[in-house]
């Protein structure tokens, strides 16, 4: 089954929405795999993000996801990764689709509140920097063959 790395981002942690952000993912059917809460070190925000080194808001980009603890997770589901980047929303808050998370709670780019693998390779890459293989658990839901084809 397809598996997707999930942030929920410092400003999302300030604001009190981790609760309404795992909610939205659990209540579309898709299935957490692991978890942890955590201050996110320069090295870990430098490596996840070095795709966008040399962009010009790099630097911003690390203090943002550096400045406090974020909520970091592994959903798994058929589709996982495009499933939750529309649960989402676009980058831009302005431009994420209503009903999006970005949409709902966001205005600036630099404070979306969230991140999402944006495909497999990425989901299986990002998850293998952020969790130790025995962090992630493999269980049977009760639910699965009702939300799973
Ligand atoms: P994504 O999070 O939707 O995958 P990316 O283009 O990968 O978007 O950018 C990573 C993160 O960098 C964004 O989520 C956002 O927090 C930040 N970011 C992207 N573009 C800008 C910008 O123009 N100004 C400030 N922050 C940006
Ligand atoms: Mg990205």
């Amino acid at each position: 089954m397809e598996k997707t790395f999930v942030l929920v981002k410092p400003d999302g942690v300030q604001r009190g929405l981790i609760g309404e952000i795992i909610s939205r993912l659990e209540r579309r059917g898709l299935k957490l795999v692991a978890a942890k809460f955590m201050q996110v070190s320069q090295e870990l925000a430098e490596t996840h993000y070095a795709i966008h080194k040399g962009k010009p808001f790099y630097e911003g980009l690390i203090r943002y996801i550096t400045s406090a603890p974020v909520m970091a997770m592994v959903w798994e589901g058929p589709n996982a990764v495009a499933a939750v980047r529309q649960t989402m929303g676009a980058t831009r808050p302005t431009e994420a689709a209503p009903g999006s998370v970005r949409h709902d709670f966001g205005l600036e780019v630099g404070r979306n509140l969230t991140h999402a693998s944006d495909s497999v390779e990425n989901g299986q890459k990002e998850t293998a920097l952020w969790f130790s293989p025995e962090e992630l658990v493999t269980w049977g839901r009760a639910v699965d063959e009702w939300v799973f084809e």
